[in-house]
């Protein structure tokens, strides 16, 4: 599937200052990379704490990847920086939707990756991939819940897509890390629709994947047996 890109490009390529690793990093390369828009990228080393420097500060208070540099805007926040990114250089009906109620319906989406994607299957990747602690049955809660929404929204969509007939930005920021589910322990074998979905985003033409990191065994997602 083709996907719609402007003649609009930055003048020098976009730095984004992101983790290899992290779906909130993913998000942003994978929209780029589908919108042909030039980037490089550098690699703090969050391991050292080099996300916690003064400097690091000065680009993002929250301390926190992803970050982009274009020219003199600098922007933190894989959400804003993926609204950024369509409105600068893509075409911002076909990725943001066309009228009142598609916007809406896709800033939801948006809304679900900040909340409860975030506090779900993200968090239980961060315990496995990252050595985070979580507190599991809240974060397996929040998942189940999730994931059985998904499914259940799926079910009544025009298309493999969560709003309208092609990809929007509410495929691009709920896909790494309802993809990477697994890695954080949380089986997607119980929702063919998700998976479905999931093949649907891996079909568009320029799809690169998020590095996989080792599959968790799986977790049992109802926290109350
Ligand atoms: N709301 C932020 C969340 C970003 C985020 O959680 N980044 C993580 C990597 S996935 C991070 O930098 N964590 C380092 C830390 O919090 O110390 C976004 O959407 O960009």
């Amino acid at each position: 599937m083709t996907n719609p890109t402007s003649n609009t490009l930055p003048k020098s390529p976009i730095v984004l200052i992101q983790n290899p690793k992290s779906g909130h990093c993913h998000k942003v390369s994978l929209f780029m990379t589908l919108n042909a828009i030039p980037f490089t990228t550098v690699e703090p080393d969050m391991a050292k704490g080099e996300h916690k420097s003064d400097r690091f500060s000065s680009l993002n208070v929250f301390k926190q990847v992803p970050v982009i540099t274009d020219g003199d805007i600098t922007l933190a926040d894989s959400n804003a920086i993926l609204v950024y990114l369509i409105h600068a250089y893509a075409d911002s009906d076909y990725w943001l939707g066309k009228d009142a109620k598609e916007k809406a319906l896709i800033q939801r989406w948006l809304s679900v990756s900040a909340g409860e994607l975030a506090k779900g299957p993200a968090a239980a990747r961060l315990e496995y991939v990252f050595g985070a602690t979580i507190h599991v049955p809240t974060v397996l809660a929040t998942s189940e819940t999730l994931l059985a929404n998904i499914e259940a929204h799926l079910g009544n969509t025009v298309s493999a897509f969560l709003v309208g007939e092609h990809v929007t930005a509410a495929d691009i920021a709920m896909y790494s890390y309802i993809a990477h589910a697994p890695e954080g322990g949380i089986s997607l074998s119980k929702f063919p629709l998700i998976n479905a979905w999931i093949n649907a985003v891996e079909s568009l033409d320029n799809f690169v994947p998020m590095p996989a990191s080792d599959i968790a065994p799986a977790r049992n997602t109802s926290p109350h047996s």
